[in-house]
């Protein structure tokens, strides 16, 4: 402070999916003379971000760290809530101690960056007690910024208060009722109630970051930046795909790991399958996976996890997979529990297409490095998303696959057979391969100095002096 450099304070929200945005933008503009605090809610949900904070403020000393110390929360008025949810809501109710506590650890801040989920808290305590203007970091697509800023519109107009039917996002896209968020059908739920204060918020922020770039999300970015989604929506600094940070990269090349695994595969042989972090399959689905994978006659590098909260994760992968599964891949297929470095994996000439749940940071990531994807969406926008990955021509969704909710009849689950077939037809699809091929040049001229993303990062920069 003091150097006349902007001073940029951060307020990141709960989960990888929401972290790893915010630590790639942060590290992005700590490169480019921007002084840089971030507000940090401890302990962490989640394993993983206890240790990705940890490398972020080991690698970056210059970043200070405003602790926050939530308030006692009481979740048992919330039985059956997602954990990250709840989180999210201990921190919307303890975002009013935000003013004091920013104006004392970071005077003379230029700007606040809240994550979207606290944005109805945070952006009235930047802009009318700090003075200072507010951006939010959207940590979705364009697409998905587009549903949730029109959603409150779109209620108004229906005369509810939850999804009732198709949305029709003006300028982007029609999203049948299916597509959209499932949770947001519980007009009760925290989620839904969430979502609607926080989308009625956003059109009051100064900005909105986003880790998208204009050819991966071209509709959405007219939509929103021509007001044709929402009159008077704030700008759309499209900035992405945004590089991984070092404090990404937790698993090495060591022998044995993943990486100096698909080291030793032929060219695009391998299919990774991974379903992000908070997504637990049901035991019934992850046998049917695996029979599935050994049926494709493909190499395979699987990420498993049977729980929502890494720290509670302790089943045996022998236990949920089966007997003799683990045997009989042995050298053609790797499966873990373990986080990898999923940025390495589908940056590894290896990896020949990615069985996904369509989360935000997998899709950019894939098309960063033109892997074709196989979406296979579990909940929340990732739906949306899938659209997304079938408009660019990068990936096939799969509609129908949903997903068994353990313990629950209403759906069946996907059959080895049919994930085997498929993965095998679209492992081989050169029309798909070459669109993630094209989607990866349009990614890299994005950045490069004069691209779209390059340009808006430099006017985000510019307001902000
Ligand atoms: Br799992 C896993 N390594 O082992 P999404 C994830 N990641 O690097 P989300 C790893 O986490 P939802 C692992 O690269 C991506 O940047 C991955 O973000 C990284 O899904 C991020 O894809 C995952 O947006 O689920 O947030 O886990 O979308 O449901 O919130």
């Amino acid at each position: 402070q003091g150097s006349g450099a902007p001073l940029l304070v951060f307020v990141p929200s709960a989960g990888m999916g929401h972290l790893l945005p915010f630590t790639r933008f942060i590290t992005a503009v700590a490169t480019m003379g921007v002084d840089i605090s971030v507000v940090t809610a401890l302990p962490t949900v989640s394993q993983a971000e206890a240790e990705h904070f940890a490398g972020l403020f080991a690698a970056f000393p210059a970043i200070r760290r405003i602790d926050f110390n939530l308030l006692p929360f009481d979740a048992a008025a919330f039985a059956d809530t997602e954990p990250f949810f709840l989180r999210w809501e201990s921190l919307r109710r303890s975002a009013h101690l935000l003013g004091p506590l920013i104006a004392a650890a970071a005077p003379g801040a230029s700007a606040v960056i809240t994550d979207v989920t606290l944005a109805s808290e945070v952006i009235p305590v930047a802009k009318n007690e700090l003075k200072l203007p507010c951006h939010v970091l959207f940590t979705s697509g364009a697409t998905v910024l587009a549903f949730l800023a029109y959603f409150p519109v779109y209620l108004d107009g229906a005369n509810a208060d939850h999804l009732v039917g198709d949305v029709d996002v003006p300028g982007v896209r029609r999203l049948p009722f299916d597509h959209c968020p499932r949770v947001l059908r519980n007009p009760d739920g925290l989620f839904t109630k969430q979502f609607i204060v926080n989308g009625r918020e956003i059109a009051k922020a100064d900005g909105i970051l986003i880790n998208t770039f204009d050819a991966l999300e071209p509709e959405a970015l007219i939509g929103l930046r021509g007001g044709k989604v929402v009159p008077g929506f704030p700008p759309v600094f499209a900035v992405g795909p945004l590089k991984s940070t070092p404090t990404t990269a937790r698993s090495s090349d060591k022998a044995g790991s993943p990486i100096a695994w698909l080291g030793e595969q032929p060219a695009r042989s391998v299919v990774y399958v991974a379903f992000g972090n908070c997504n637990a399959a049901a035991q019934k689905q992850i046998r049917e996976i695996s029979a599935g994978l050994e049926a494709s006659g493909c190499l395979f590098l699987w990420v498993v996890k049977t729980t929502i909260l890494d720290r509670e994760d302790t089943a045996e992968l022998r236990d949920v997979l089966g007997d003799g599964f683990l045997g009989r891949v042995q050298g053609r297929g790797l499966v873990t529990k373990e986080w990898v470095d999923q940025e390495a994996v589908l940056k590894h000439p290896a990896v020949g297409l990615f069985l996904s749940h369509a989360g935000w940071g997998s899709v950019t990531e894939a098309a960063a490095y033109g892997v074709p994807m196989l979406a296979w969406p579990t909940l929340g926008d990732h739906k949306i998303i899938a659209t997304v990955i079938r408009s660019g021509g990068f990936g096939v969704w799969m509609e129908h696959w949903s997903w068994q909710e353990e313990d629950s009849e209403e759906r069946s689950v996907v059959s080895g057979a049919e994930i085997g077939e498929k993965v095998k037809e679209v492992m081989g699809d050169e029309a798909i391969a070459a669109g993630a091929a094209r989607m990866r040049e349009e990614a890299a001229k994005a950045v490069a100095p004069g691209g779209s993303s390059y340009r808006s990062m430099h006017e985000f920069l510019a307001m902000l002096s």
